[in-house]
């Protein structure tokens, strides 16, 4: 090797070690893929063979003529991970899926409905196995299991369980059941989905709680609706709703963190987005919002009344508004979600490492984080 040659190694040698210690940017992540489930909170419509055909129409949220970029999205950015491809657009080839794939879709519940509108989160559990069983095949034993333990998995749903099947004005459920009781059975069946990916071989799960439906447009619509309409125009959020999601965001983190002990090699995180949006929704002047109630894309009260079917109904700046739709944030607010939960700055919302930690964390390393908190 000549000299030159050694100082030109070294000084590469130099530069990577300054960026590897450098600012806040820097990361450690040797995440392989990303495996998304959920709801509209990770997909925006356009994964389903029959999306268009049965989705409700209270929002096509927002696909048509929008850049979307959801949270996982985001966090995939941060990952250096390339866009990760719904389910039913992927072509087939294995390359298509060895940086993960997205199984949400708009409309999803936890618990079986029976309603086709709805898909169940056993459902994409299904499509999951029969994505890890291809790789599988194509890889073998030792590369896809190696695939699998460094990917990310990340389960988003539940908000559709509360509008849909126990705060419906209809619902007999909520007869039946009381807040706690309703919240133990979602409970219980998201831990059984986790517990189920961990067999397949999954080791790092991110769980996201639910946002504060009670603050959401469509909420202010129906409280003001259902009302004398006399002091319900002053309500930031239909408290009795944001008490039901809280009794369930903490239920299930509890459940989590406990998680972590059973399975012990298992990273299992828990992200209260709830807390993040509320920040926001307290302060939004602080993070540039002016509206913290109108949804950018409806019409009606609070654009609570008619929902987004067509984006000519957007706003002009959606970046001012927390709301996109009567139940999904803007951009603006996934934005910031996207870097608290990454990094913990400002606010920690994931417990009991930050993802950017996550990424870039083994097992052993997790543990100690787990315990000392
Ligand atoms: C990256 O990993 C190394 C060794 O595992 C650690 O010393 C360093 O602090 C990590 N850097 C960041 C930015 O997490
Ligand atoms: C399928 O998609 C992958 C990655 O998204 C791409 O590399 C590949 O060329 C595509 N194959 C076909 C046949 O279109
Ligand atoms: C609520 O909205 C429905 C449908 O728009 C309307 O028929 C009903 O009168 C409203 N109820 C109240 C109390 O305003
Ligand atoms: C998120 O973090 C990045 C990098 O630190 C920063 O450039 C960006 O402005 C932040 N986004 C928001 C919405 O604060
Ligand atoms: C936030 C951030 O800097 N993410 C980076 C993490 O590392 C990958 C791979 O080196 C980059 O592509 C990301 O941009």
């Amino acid at each position: 090797m000549t000299m030159s040659n050694l100082n030109l190694l070294l000084l590469s040698f130099f530069f990577i070690t300054l960026a590897r210690c450098g600012g806040e940017t820097q990361n450690n992540s040797s995440v392989s893929a990303l495996f998304i489930l959920g709801d509209s909170s990770v997909n925006c419509g356009n994964n389903g063979l029959f999306s268009n055909f049965l989705h409700d129409r209270s929002s096509i949220y927002p696909c048509v003529g929008f850049e979307t970029r959801l949270l996982p999205d985001l966090l995939g950015d941060k990952l250096g991970l390339p866009m990760i491809p719904p389910f039913y657009g992927q072509n087939g080839s294995i390359e298509g899926l060895l940086s993960g794939l997205n199984f949400g879709s708009s409309q999803a519940t936890i618990i079986n409905t029976g309603n086709l509108a709805f898909q169940a989160l056993n459902h994409q559990l299904r499509q999951l196995y029969e994505t890890l069983q291809m790789l599988q095949m194509q890889l073998g034993q030792t590369k896809s299991s190696n695939l699998v333990q460094s990917s990310l998995f990340y389960i988003s749903l539940g908000k559709d369980d509360y509008i849909q099947l126990f705060l419906h004005k209809f619902s007999s459920l909520r007869h039946k059941y009381s807040g706690g009781a309703f919240a133990h059975i979602l409970v219980q069946q998201m831990i059984r989905v986790v517990k189920d990916l961990y067999n397949a071989n999954a080791r790092k799960i991110i769980v996201i709680g639910i946002g504060p439906l009670g603050c959401a447009p469509r909420a202010l619509w129906e409280s003001y609706n259902s009302t004398a309409h006399t002091n319900a125009d002053d309500r930031h959020c239909v408290q009795e709703i944001n008490e039901l999601i809280l009794q369930y965001n903490a239920m299930l983190s509890e459940h989590l963190l406990e998680l972590n002990y059973e399975l012990f090699d298992a990273q299992i995180v828990f992200c209260d987005v709830y807390q993040g949006m509320l920040q926001i929704i307290n302060n939004p002047k602080r993070y540039g919002f002016s509206d913290v109630r109108r949804a950018c894309c409806g019409l009606g009260r609070y654009g609570g009344m008619v929902g987004c079917v067509s984006k000519e109904m957007a706003c002009d700046d959606p970046s001012l508004h927390v709301w996109w739709d009567f139940y999904n944030p803007t951009q603006g607010v996934n934005s910031l979600l996207a870097n608290w939960t990454w990094s913990g700055q400002p606010s920690h919302l994931c417990q009991p490492i930050d993802i950017k930690h996550l990424a870039s964390s083994s097992a052993e390393h997790f543990n100690r984080a787990a315990r000392s908190d």
